[in-house]
Order: C-alpha cells, then structure tokens, then sequence
C-alpha cells in the first residue's frame, strides 16, 4: 500500500461544488481509500494573472495503484469533470496533481515527485499541513519550513463547507 496525497484545484463554474465534488469522486479511485481531507481554501492565483481566485484542497489517499497508474486514473476524473486543456495554466474547472507518493522521488516527462512547485504554494502547502502536520517533502525537509516562504500567498480558509 502507498500513501498518497494529491492537491484539487478549481477556479471556474463554482470552484467549491467542483472541489466538493471531486473529493466525492476520489473516494471511488479504484484500489484505493480516502483517509483525510483538509478544509477548503479560497487563494489568489499564483504565477497567472488576471483568473478568478482559486478554491483548494489535499486529500490523502492509501492505495494499492503505482504512482503513474494513480496520475491516470486523476487524469480521468479531471477528465469527468470537464477539464479542458486549452493552453499551459488555463483556468480550470477542475486540477488534480500528485504531491507526493510515500518517499518516492521520480523525475520522467510525464511524472514528477515531489511534484515539482509543492514547497512554494501556500495553496498547496497550508491544505498539506492542515492533514500532515509532519509532512516531510523527499529533497526538501519538512513541509512545515517553507511556510514563511510563501506567507505573502494570499489564502483563506473556509469555515463548515467541508461536512
Ligand atoms: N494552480 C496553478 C497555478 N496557480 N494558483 C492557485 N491559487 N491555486 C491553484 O490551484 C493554482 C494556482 C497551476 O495548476
Ligand atoms: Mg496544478
Ligand atoms: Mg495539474
């Protein structure tokens, strides 16, 4: 069994029944459980200009699928709610990325763990934290030091949207 955690995003056709939504839809990833779910966060977009604030979470999931065969089956929910990919950060109804896998480092075309930004997102790393105090980041050290990092980061926690 591998533990893994993957980071939802949505900032198009009301982001919080998206997020929702697509935490209900990770609880049927096949082989695998949902464990833990942070609340929902409402964050300035990062690194784009000019898109709607962005609604985000991470989820923890165990599962019995390898790291590429868990990006698929990602894929595919994204795929199920609509995404679109119209050009490199297009808003989107719904983002799916694989944070981390167990301790794993792997570095291919189509896969990249640690994923690649995590340290330096606060809409990644504050949700992260929320559900993994401990979190350790393989390369990095612990989640929790690159907080100040990203202080300036707008992002809001949002009260009872999670049941
Ligand atoms: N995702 C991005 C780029 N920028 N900013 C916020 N606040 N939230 C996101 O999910 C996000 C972003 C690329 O996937
Ligand atoms: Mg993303
Ligand atoms: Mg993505």
């Amino acid at each position: 069994m591998g533990l893994a955690y993957v980071a939802l995003g949505a900032n198009l056709a009301d982001p919080v029944a998206q997020v929702l939504a697509a935490l209900e839809a990770l609880t049927r990833l096949p082989e695998s459980r949902l464990l833990r779910t942070s609340s929902l966060y409402r964050t300035a977009p990062v690194g784009i200009r000019g898109q709607p604030d962005f609604i985000n979470a991470v989820a923890a999931l165990e599962t019995r699928l390898t790291p590429q065969s868990m990006l698929a089956a990602l894929f595919a929910v994204e795929a199920q709610f609509g995404r679109r990919r119209d050009f490199h950060h297009a808003p989107r109804t719904l983002d799916l990325d694989l944070l981390l896998y167990d301790g794993q480092i792997i570095d291919s075309p189509q896969l990249q763990l640690p994923h690649p930004r995590l340290h330096l997102r606060a809409f990644v790393l504050v949700p992260l934290i929320e559900i993994a105090p401990d979190c350790h980041i393989p390369g990095r050290g612990f989640a929790s030091a690159w907080l100040s990092a990203v202080s300036m980061q707008q992002i809001e926690r949002l009260e009872r949207v999670v049941p």
